[in-house]
């Protein structure tokens, strides 16, 4: 081929490649076409070759034109480029797009259990008192749930409780805390005061009133010269906070085998104030837990001594406080885990 024809085949492929670039829908696809006209073995690459054919003195001339027409492509493909990143671009971020004002989903907020949060109140007000929490077993051995608290094998008293076993040999599920409270006493030195909440066990018919798995807070204070009096100055204060400030408090002989002697702490009716009335079967008092000072014998198996330290103890069931609180009167309600339930504590 000579000079002219190659030059008019350069121009030809240059104005091809002007119009393909403009052309494209895509970057993709431009990278594609880009490729066939510039690229090692692309259309300007095989054209150029033919310039060795041609007469020494032609061959700077077509060099010219070859390097304007490369440039003119390579413009043109720029171009091209720019014009469909800033459309693909926009594409994208109409496509992405996040609407900021679609309302968030709501989190469902939790709350604790009416039974969980009464028993936290408890701990925090004898807490104040300088009363440290402990935690126990829930599977105990008959030794610290019975024996070590005054309850012997085969005596009647312990028909008080009625005992869920486990199937290992004596043991079972704790009928109160007060083995973690032996458990305080072997651990730790007096002076003690200790608190232990938990869940406690026992065979029962269930009724509103009766549930196999109830909860309790107990109490234990040990040091030198510990009395009745200060028993009572804590309980009349724990009563006050929870129930308010005016509040008439009194003690009623009781009986445990683990105290002696053993006391009903009562709280005047928190509903018709002692007038009497169906809450406190005209009584005009509510029986809010049990308490008395700590059998020496009981004193003993904890490893401590009776004559020279002497101990008050108190445990309370944490459904029958929560009860009163809440005006609930069915223990069953507790434990369904029904939302509409627990959801008016919040
Ligand atoms: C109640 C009464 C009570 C105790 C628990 C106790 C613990 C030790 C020694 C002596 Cl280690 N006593 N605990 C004492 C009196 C009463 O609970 O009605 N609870 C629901």
């Amino acid at each position: 081929m000579d000079l002219a024809g190659l030059t008019r085949e350069l121009h030809a492929l240059r104005d091809e490649a002007v119009a393909v670039a403009a052309g494209a829908a895509t970057t993709d696809e431009l990278g594609a076409h880009e490729l066939d006209y510039l690229g090692k073995k692309g259309r300007l690459t095989v054209v150029l070759r033919g310039i060795g054919a041609l007469p020494a003195e032609d061959r700077p001339k077509v060099g010219a034109v070859a390097n304007e027409v490369q440039a003119a492509i390579r413009l043109a493909f720029e171009d091209a480029r720019s014009t469909l990143r800033t459309r693909e671009l926009a594409i994208r971020l109409a496509a992405e797009a996040v609407d900021v004002t679609t309302p968030g989903r709501p989190l469902r907020r939790g709350s604790l259990h009416p039974i969980i949060e009464t028993a936290a109140r408890i701990c925090e007000i004898f807490g104040q008192f300088g009363f440290v929490v402990h935690e126990g077993p829930e599977v105990e051995d008959d030794l610290t749930n019975f024996q070590m608290l005054n309850i012997p094998p085969d005596h009647p008293s312990r028909d008080l409780w009625d005992t869920l076993y486990v199937d290992v040999e004596n043991h079972l599920l704790r009928t109160h805390t007060s083995p973690g409270q032996i458990r305080v006493m072997h651990s730790t030195k007096p002076p003690i005061r200790a608190l232990l909440p938990g869940r406690c066990f026992r065979y029962e018919a269930i009724d509103a009133s009766h549930a196999s798995e109830f909860f309790q807070v107990e109490g234990l204070m040990v040091d030198e010269g510990t009395t009745m009096g200060d028993l009572r100055g804590l309980l009349d204060q724990f009563a006050h906070a929870m129930y308010g400030a005016g509040k008439r408090t009194r003690f009623r002989p009781g009986y445990y085998p683990f105290t002696e002697p053993s006391v009903a702490f009562d709280v005047e009716c928190l509903v018709c104030g002692g007038s009497g009335c169906p809450a406190c079967s005209r009584t005009g008092w509510m029986t809010i837990l049990g308490a008395g000072m700590v059998h020496p014998v009981v004193l003993q198996y904890g490893g401590i001594d009776p004559e020279r330290y002497q101990g008050f103890a108190f445990g309370m069931g944490v459904e029958r406080i929560a009860n009163l609180r809440h005006g609930v009167g069915d223990l069953r309600l507790y434990m369904e885990n029904d939302l509409r339930f627990l959801e008016q504590f919040r």
